[in-house]
């Protein structure tokens, strides 16, 4: 087989500034999300002066608050955390179309990538099991994952 040129990310914070929006809605979950996404960042190498939180009521707000911060151009990445439970609301796929078309959109205008790592779930149990339990956890997901484009992008030529 030919040698082909490979470009990896390199999971590594280093001297990274990063955003993470979280919401309030249903804080019981996106707490433990956001607990593991800074636990991940920090063990990568991150300066927590370089780290920010923005807490926002719910899942729906996530695109505008993304898109007023990348617009910044202040961040290398952002990372969202929220948890949409069908069982909770009539409007679960409202709320979770718009907030991730919203979010997927914003990244694509700005060119600053996010780390998607909003739950949508049927059940609280589900979305329990998702954040930190027998499924893992969304927010260290999103981190890595963030960390991993963040680093693939810079090296596009
Ligand atoms: N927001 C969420 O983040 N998760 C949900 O499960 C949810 N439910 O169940 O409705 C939810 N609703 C609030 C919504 O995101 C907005 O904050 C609200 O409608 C005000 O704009």
């Amino acid at each position: 087989m030919p040698s082909i040129r490979t470009i990896e990310g390199m999971l590594d914070a280093k001297d990274l500034k990063i955003a993470i929006v979280a919401s309030r809605f249903n804080d019981f979950i996106v707490d433990k999300l956001v607990g593991g996404a800074v636990d991940y960042l920090v063990r990568h190498g991150i300066n927590s002066d370089d780290l920010t939180i923005y807490k926002i009521p719910g899942a729906f707000e996530l695109p505008i608050v993304v898109k007023k911060l990348a617009n910044t151009s202040k961040y290398h990445g952002i990372i969202c955390l929220g948890a949409v439970i069908r069982g909770a609301t009539p409007h679960f796929d409202f709320v979770a179309s718009e907030a991730t078309k919203g979010i997927a959109q914003t990244s694509m205008d700005t060119g600053i990538p996010v780390g998607f790592g909003l739950l949508t779930t049927d059940t609280l149990e589900q979305a329990i099991e998702r954040a930190g339990s027998k499924a893992g956890n969304k927010g260290v997901e999103a981190a890595a994952a963030l960390l991993e484009t963040v680093r693939v992008l810079e090296q596009v030529d």
